[in-house]
């Protein structure tokens, strides 16, 4: 790094460079490298001190970063929180025990709790802050898989029952324990879930950021809430984990702290048999601008390292890889002292004086309750950066010789009376619990009395951190003002013969709210860098994109009306090209009502079929989190986006949509339905303003495609529109004994849906009505709603799901057409009164125009009369021959190959 500058630099005193130069070959020379390597890592402390700004260094070697000197006093009891620790142990092991027992194959973990209890631990007694003073507290992620650690623990405070724990993993009866942080099925304990490796990390990040943002924007005072998320070391490995950190960094989140419980091991094996994840991480971390603290050794280690002279075990440990780490967390001490410090005799020398037991149990840092109080401690008082601790633990610790360490011990959920019989020894419970109850493989519980010193401790130290954790409270804090009634009413009134697309309108009707005198500022536009293409950039001079550190320099188009204009109290989140993130940062806003008790109004608004298919984990994940707010799926569809290609081209988002039980799915036509869509979805998250609202959010489809918006028909009402399906238009009357058709149109099918119309009428003597179908989504819960009560109740009187209700006061066959996937649509088949056609756009998108996209997907006006009089016609209502001669009439080949072929299209060019 260093040599690149210098080398490029005039030297301005050759003499003196080479006297620093010859000294430093002197003592490696003399005393060796290890000695040089002391002295330049003092050389830099040094130029640190005095602020001479050497960029740091990415790795450091293999030691804990905070030196034993350096360490605070430990202001708390350790030898009661060693006992508490005990019990909670005891308990998460009881527990998943028992859950097998009753329930062979249930599942659960040992070995992820038992490897970072102590992490927790200090964490719960000295730092984690709760919400009894009003405020909002810390917001913790914990691991998902050491959630039997936490609940443990709320057990031993007396937040859950035996009974509950014993129906670990068992939710259906009501009473049970989710096997990991749902807040969707625990929605008064876990908060945030995190199970989904990769996911709990990113959103950690952009939760930090979001409250930097409330308090920047002067919303709410997040100062005294910091936020912790735990992770494993394999799941570094997920792009989600690491993806984001560089975001944290630069936006100076101080109030954010990782805690990584680097037991060198996932789930089949070691992390990094062949390297060193510790090391790897510090680098990465380091690089991205977090404060890193390494918690390696455990105490009985500085002693170690203060007699080694000669740097022997410093290197033994900086070329230990972590393969061989884990081979000696399963191994006795005479194997330790024999191969890690047997092969050179200077470092055998320092451990001469311990005896094996001494070597087999010196700890590592993670287990060190002090070495981890000093790492927590300083990250929480760093406030200009975000600190990460890599905390060297061993997997399944104390629970024995089958687990430490082992490759297996992920998974394992059972033990035997002498295993319990050893954990009772490790954790000293021979008091607590007696040999007999370990009889039969049900280990029982033990919680101390209310007046034992351990519980007390417990509760006092809860009590002074503002109480028990996890909990999830919704408290309105900070009241959400309805909005005006004014923009929805204008986007009513239709465009007045100008063509505009339901994304201008959406654009506008957003502009309209983020103006709204009182609720303007709770609403949070996020885009991934495509507001240019929305027609959003005419938002960031006025609302301003958010930035941390304000506009540092003057834009380039800062002439303009509309420059890119950046503020520390800046509205919009322009996150850049991170779908992921932006999703977080929804996920982060949308879940405010809940986590700070503000409400605050999300829209991320993102390009084509980069959302639910890039990010649908995490989609599932903010219904578990029961985040409320708006998804919208700009530039949608398969054909009204056009030459864009197979790549872009989304005719799948509304059925990914509709695998999410509390997403509503909309795909308006016209600007009053988006309109009366986004009213309604406010209504229902916040009906009159308050926080007792329903936890769900809306995806919306809104296209590129301009045509004349529609004002609300007379004998339309909101609630039409938002039932999913109503009648737009009757289309013309033909006279008594005309034919008639019904066409299901949504989204900008309608324009197609209108000129088929208009050509049965004119061509063909049918007289066809236009119905406008806003959710498939909808209409099928309410449907299989029905036929679940009509099923669960045969006497008495049948319902008739809305879909069939409604559409029974249609005539003639039923056609339906949109710009996706014929599925979609067929979400409903089973319950039109009468058989339905469906035209879709199956198969890969491609590159052309408009027009030609829905001819070759069969989606136009053409496709729609032709499939039109097959109906009648099969109903006995024309000819066939009238059919066979519509389809030469357009120029169809019916011998063209199926467009939702994956290869149909494929060209022979360059072959
Ligand atoms: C996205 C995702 N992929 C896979 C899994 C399955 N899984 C659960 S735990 C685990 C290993 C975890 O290892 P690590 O992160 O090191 O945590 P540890 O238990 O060692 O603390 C895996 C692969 C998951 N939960 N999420
Ligand atoms: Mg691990």
């Amino acid at each position: 790094m260093i040599d690149h500058y210098s080398r490029q630099l005039p030297d301005i005193d050759p003499a003196e460079t080479k006297e620093w130069i010859d000294s430093l070959d002197a003592v490696v020379g003399a005393k060796g490298a290890s000695r040089a390597r002391y002295i330049l890592a003092k050389l830099l402390e040094r130029s640190n001190e005095l602020q001479i700004g050497v960029p740091p260094t990415t790795s450091t070697p293999y030691i804990n970063t905070i030196p034993a000197e350096e360490q605070p006093f430990f202001p708390g009891n350790e030898d009661i929180e060693r006992r508490i620790r005990a019990f909670i142990r005891w308990n998460a092991a009881a527990m998943v025990i028992r859950a097998n027992k009753y329930a062979e194959g249930i599942g659960g973990h040992l070995s992820t709790y038992a490897s970072s209890a102590a992490l927790y631990e200090v964490g719960f007694n000295h730092f984690f802050k709760g919400k009894d003073d009003g405020l909002a507290g810390d917001h913790v992620y914990y691991q998902g898989h050491a959630a039997p650690g936490i609940y443990a623990r709320a057990f031993l405070e007396g937040r859950l029952s035996e009974a509950n724990l014993d129906n670990f993993r068992m939710e259906i009866g009501g009473n049970g324990l989710s096997s990991y942080p749902h807040p969707r099925l625990m929605p008064h304990f876990w908060e945030y879930p995190t199970v989904s490796m990769g996911l709990g990390p990113i959103n950690s990040i952009y939760h930090a950021r979001f409250n930097k943002y409330l308090h920047q924007r002067r919303i709410e005072d997040t100062s005294q809430s910091q936020i912790w998320s735990f992770l494993g070391d394999g799941e570094c490995d997920e792009p989600e984990t690491l993806g984001a950190i560089s975001l944290a960094g630069r936006s100076d989140l101080g109030n954010l702290n990782w805690v990584i419980n680097c037991n060198l091991q996932r789930l089949d094996g070691p992390v990094r048999g062949n390297g060193k994840i510790i090391q790897e991480l510090e680098g990465v971390f380091r690089g991205a601008g977090w404060n890193v603290i390494k918690v390696v050794w455990g105490s009985a280690w500085d002693e170690l390292l203060h007699r080694d002279v000669d740097g022997v075990l410093l290197n033994k440990m900086n070329q230990t890889v972590d393969g061989e780490f884990q081979r000696y967390a399963t191994e006795d001490g005479a194997y330790i002292r024999e191969y890690f410090f047997g092969p050179d005799p200077r470092l055998r020398k320092l451990v001469d004086h311990l005896t094996d037991r001494d070597i087999e149990t010196l700890p590592r840092g993670g287990h060190d309750y002090q070495k981890v109080y000093a790492a927590f401690k300083r990250a929480s008082e760093v406030t200009d950066q975000p600190t990460v601790i890599l905390a060297k633990t061993v997997k399944g610790w104390t629970l024995g010789e089958g687990f430490e360490g082992r490759n297996a011990t992920h998974q394992i959920k059972k033990m035997t009376k002498n295993q319990l019989l050893e954990l009772r020894e490790r954790l000293n419970m021979g008091a607590e619990i007696t040999e007999a109850s370990l009889e039969g493989g049900v280990p029982p519980y033990f919680r101390p009395p209310e007046d034992s010193e351990e519980y007390q401790y417990m509760l006092q130290r809860r009590t002074a951190l503002d109480g028990f954790i996890p909990r999830r409270i919704v408290r309105n804090r900070r009241p959400l003002k309805v909005p005006s009634t004014g923009p929805f009413l204008e986007l009513q009134k239709g465009s007045s013969g100008r063509e505009v697309s339901t994304t201008m309108a959406f654009t506008s009707l957003l502009r309209d709210l983020l103006r709204d005198q009182e609720f303007g500022e709770r609403v949070v536009p996020i885009v991934p860098d495509e507001a240019r293409t929305f027609g959003m950039d005419s938002l960031f001079r006025e609302f301003k994109i958010y930035a941390p550190r304000g506009q540092l320099y003057e834009p380039v188009d800062h002439d303009l009306l509309l420059s890119y204009s950046e503020a520390t109290d800046g509205q919009l989140l322009e996150e850049g090209i991170t779908e992921a993130g932006s999703m977080a940062s929804w996920i982060a806003a949308g879940t405010s009502y809940a986590n700070t008790g503000v409400p605050m109004v999300p829209f991320y608004t993102f390009y084509s079929m980069f959302g639910f298919q890039r990010i649908g984990d995490l989609a599932w994940l903010a219904a578990d989190a029961r985040t409320r707010g708006f998804l919208m799926g700009a530039t949608s569809g398969r054909t009204t986006l056009m030459g864009e290609g197979l790549q872009h081209q989304d005719g799948h988002s509304l059925l990914l949509a509709a695998t999410i039980p509390a997403c509503e799915a909309y795909d308006p036509a016209f600007a009053y339905e988006l309109g009366a869509i986004i009213e309604e979805g406010l209504d229902r998250m916040y009906p009159d303003g308050s926080i007792d609202g329903e936890d769900v959010f809306y995806y919306i489809a809104i296209y590129n495609e301009n045509y004349e918006q529609p004002p609300r028909p007379d004998h339309v009402d909101n609630l039409d529109i938002t039932s999913g399906l109503y009648k737009f238009d009757h289309g013309p009357d033909l006279g008594d004994g005309a034919l008639r058709a019904t066409i299901l149109f949504s989204g900008p099918s309608y324009l197609a849906a209108k000129e088929a119309q208009h050509i049965l009428a004119e061509h063909y003597d049918v007289g066809a009505e236009l119905w406008s179908v806003t959710s498939y989504k909808r209409l099928r819960e309410d449907a299989i709603n029905v036929q679940r009560r009509n099923r669960l109740n045969p006497v008495g009187d049948r319902l008739v799901p809305l879909v069939t209700r409604k559409l029974e006061d249609s005539e003639g066959p039923i056609i339906a057409v949109s710009d996706w996937m014929g599925a979609v649509v067929g979400q409903i088949n089973r319950w039109t009164p009468r058989p339905m056609s469906v035209l879709g756009t199956d198969g890969f998108g491609r590159s052309d125009t408009r027009q030609a996209l829905r001819s070759f997907f069969e989606v136009d006006a053409a496709h729609i009369v032709v499939t039109v009089l097959n109906a009648l016609a099969r109903d006995g209502k024309i000819e066939r021959t009238v059919v066979a001669e519509a389809i030469e009439y357009f120029g169809i080949d019916p011998d063209r190959p199926d467009p939702a072929h994956p290869d149909t299209g494929a060209t022979t060019v360059g072959q």
